[in-house]
């Protein structure tokens, strides 16, 4: 009877999972080093174009891709600094500009952005626009979620139609890649005229892998777009990757699951070892990151330690106190072994 229950939960439980949200266009820049324009393809799912470049400048592929926590990534990223402002559009498959636009009534778009160093405070992101591509361009933009590093400027969208402009709290650093995600909810907007029908989130390095985060800014929009692009006023050193857009936060956020064998040879105690040995520090999943979260902590230890027990391994060999440093392993244990975390902090 219990099997039965669990059974039917189970099954319940994956009719009630969301059925239709997908993601409707993925670019990970997994391209030859280069320049952008021509890259892609109409072919691709969720686009109508390859890359365009309008003007003079825009953006160069290169092969070291930006990375997020346990975002999954693939190739390279662009490069959007430039002699000038850098402009490179590209079409989407379908117009989206109400409800019934996409399964879930919403339109999520992630990318991940690194600022350089520079002055003033260019526009540098993404931009949606309302009609097709004609050439290399389109006309009329819509809205945009942008960086601007400089003068106390932060991450936030603005409706280019209208004064819709919000601002997250989180200020942009040299150096740093940050997550940009937004979330457009069809007929959401406060609705009081023509101009905020639709309502905008914005998400600035949000959580990833669990339920959908809490907005960092809110605003109303008027989303009718077709086509998009990125840019970078005066050739600003951005570096931009992982574009996304789909119907649902976790379809703009995959991640990379957890994975307790870090050594490639199956979960085994010689992967506890290496949790051991890098505990408490800044490492990559082959030195003890289980869940490609950039740090080897207790998470990590837990999720190893479920994997191999579950697998049949014996707990007597879990031993956190080789010679020659009897106790230390008890007292991380016991919770209080701070003096290694006080002086690695984690480096964010
Ligand atoms: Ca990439
Ligand atoms: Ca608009
Ligand atoms: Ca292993
Ligand atoms: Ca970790």
């Amino acid at each position: 009877m219990r099997r039965t229950l669990a059974l039917a939960t189970l099954f319940l439980s994956a009719l009630s999972a969301p059925a239709h949200a997908v993601l409707i266009g993925y670019d990970g820049f997994d391209y030859p080093a280069g320049s952008l324009a021509g890259r892609g393809s109409a072919s691709d799912p969720g686009f109508s174009t390859a890359w365009t470049q309008s003007g003079s400048n825009g953006g160069t592929v290169s092969g070291a891709g930006l990375t997020y926590a346990n975002l999954q990534t693939s190739g390279g990223a662009v490069d959007m600094s430039a002699g000038g402002t850098t402009l490179n559009f590209r079409g989407l498959d379908a117009a989206y500009n109400n409800p019934s636009s996409t399964a879930t009534g919403e339109f999520w778009f992630s990318y991940l952005v690194r600022p350089g160093a520079y002055t003033g405070t260019p526009f540098v992101g993404l931009s949606f626009y309302t009609d097709p591509l004609a050439g290399d361009a389109a006309a009329d933009p819509d809205f945009g979620l942008v960086a601007r590093n400089q003068g106390g400027e932060i991450y936030g969208f603005t409706d280019l139609d209208v004064a819709n402009h919000v601002e997250s709290n989180v200020t942009p650093t040299d150096g740093e890649t940050a997550l940009l995600v937004g979330r457009v909810v069809f007929g959401g907007g406060s609705n009081t005229s023509a101009n905020n029908e639709d309502q905008i989130q914005i998400f600035v390095n949000p959580v990833l892998g669990g339920v959908e985060p809490p907005s960092d800014a809110d605003g109303n929009v008027t989303a009718d777009f077709q086509s998009f692009r990125i840019a970078s006023q005066n050739g600003a050193p951005f570096v931009l990757d992982e574009l996304r857009f789909g119907d649902s936060f976790a379809d703009v956020t995959p991640v990379t699951p957890p994975n307790p064998d870090l050594d490639g040879s199956g979960v085994g105690i010689s992967d506890f070892e290496i949790i051991r040995d890098n505990f408490l520090t800044e490492q990559a999943h082959g030195q003890g990151d289980v869940d490609f979260s950039g740090f080897v902590d207790h998470q990590d230890y837990f999720l190893w330690r479920t994997a191999y027990l579950t697998a049949g391994g014996s707990e007597a060999l879990i031993n956190w106190s080789p010679a020659p440093e009897p106790g230390a392993a008890l007292l991380l244990l016991a919770g209080i072994f701070v003096a290694p975390a006080a002086r690695r902090p984690r480096q964010r």
